[in-house]
């Protein structure tokens, strides 16, 4: 067990040195004890609202920051504790166990099943509605972010198992029309369970996220770097970043993560391929009933938001 607290320590104070300009978004970065955190001042294009102001911190060096910018992945050892790790796969356990076969959780040959949006169905997950990969979404999506938690759980003691060559937002189409945007969201990874060679490495490729129209069989495998998360462990990803898993052995021990999915709070639509709508098979957990802050925020958060 490690002895970290939710979300990867203690939140330390930063000197906030100069802000950006009014109507301009920087970035400013500043040393305190040792530490790096990295900020940014938004003034809210927003005229109906008065060009409100946010700020968006991200509690990490500069250097990862700048690393999950340009490359598209970072790891963070120990992003929450083997403590609510250990709630988090218990409650998505129980959940999988409500859903299965009832049209909820949805097995995937090979692969495992997938329990969704959880936010709505536990409140043991409101929590990462204060998480601090919110900030870093902002930092990277702008102040207005949605967020939605589904889970992944792998059969234990199944070999050859594993997920093939894949990105999050496969919303590309040839050829590609005048007024198309790339796809941008960010994902996290929280690993629930400890991932060895049994359970099979994650392999990414860096940078791979501007790439989202290569076919899975063009990817250059020498370029992927492996990765071995353990509990607790959080994977970064721009949610186009092409990534697979190896495939586990008869011996693999059953393998539980998280994503939490972000993208800018007006792209409507599901920030995860395959999501499904609620299921009705678990009862609607309302997540403003442990929500202390701003309402609109949480209208974000949770895809609400409207013009
Ligand atoms: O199990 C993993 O490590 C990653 C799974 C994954 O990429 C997915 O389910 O989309
Ligand atoms: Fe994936």
């Amino acid at each position: 067990m490690r002895s970290r607290t939710m979300d990867g320590g203690t939140f330390r104070p930063i000197h906030r040195g100069k802000l950006s300009q009014p109507f301009l978004m920087g970035y400013d970065t500043s040393c305190d004890r040792g530490g790096i955190l990295v900020q940014a001042e938004y003034r809210m294009w927003d005229s109906f609202k008065g060009y409100p102001r946010r700020t968006a911190q991200a509690d990490m060096k500069a250097s990862q920051f700048e690393r999950i910018r340009d490359d598209g992945i970072l790891v963070v050892d120990g992003f929450i504790s083997g403590e609510i790790a250990e709630q988090f796969a218990l409650a998505i356990e129980r959940l999988a166990e409500l859903e299965l076969g009832k049209g909820g959780a949805r097995p995937v040959s090979g692969n495992g099943y997938y329990v969704r949006n959880l936010i709505e169905k536990d409140r043991v997950f409101h929590p990462l509605l204060r998480s601090k990969a919110i900030g870093i979404a902002r930092m990277l999506l702008g102040p207005r972010v949605s967020m939605r938690v589904d889970s992944r759980i792998a059969f234990a003691g199944i070999g050859g198992a594993g997920v093939p060559w894949h990105i999050h937002f496969p919303g590309v189409s040839e050829p590609s029309p005048p007024w198309f945007s790339p796809p941008h969201s960010l994902h996290c990874l929280i690993y629930l369970d400890d991932v060895g060679p049994d359970e099979g490495a994650l392999r990414v490729i860096p940078c791979s996220y501007t790439k989202p129209f290569l076919r899975p069989e063009e990817i250059d495998e020498g370029s992927a770097v492996s990765i071995l998360p353990r509990r607790g462990d959080c994977v970064f990803m721009h949610g186009n970043t092409w990534h697979r898993t190896d495939a586990s052995s008869e011996h693999a021990k059953q393998r539980t993560l998280m994503f939490l999915g972000f993208t800018a709070a007006w792209v409507q639509g599901d920030s995860n391929a395959g999501g499904q709508p609620r299921s009705g098979v678990v009862p609607y957990v309302d997540p403003s009933t442990s929500w202390e802050g701003d309402p609109e925020e949480l209208d974000e958060l949770l895809a609400r938001f409207r013009w």
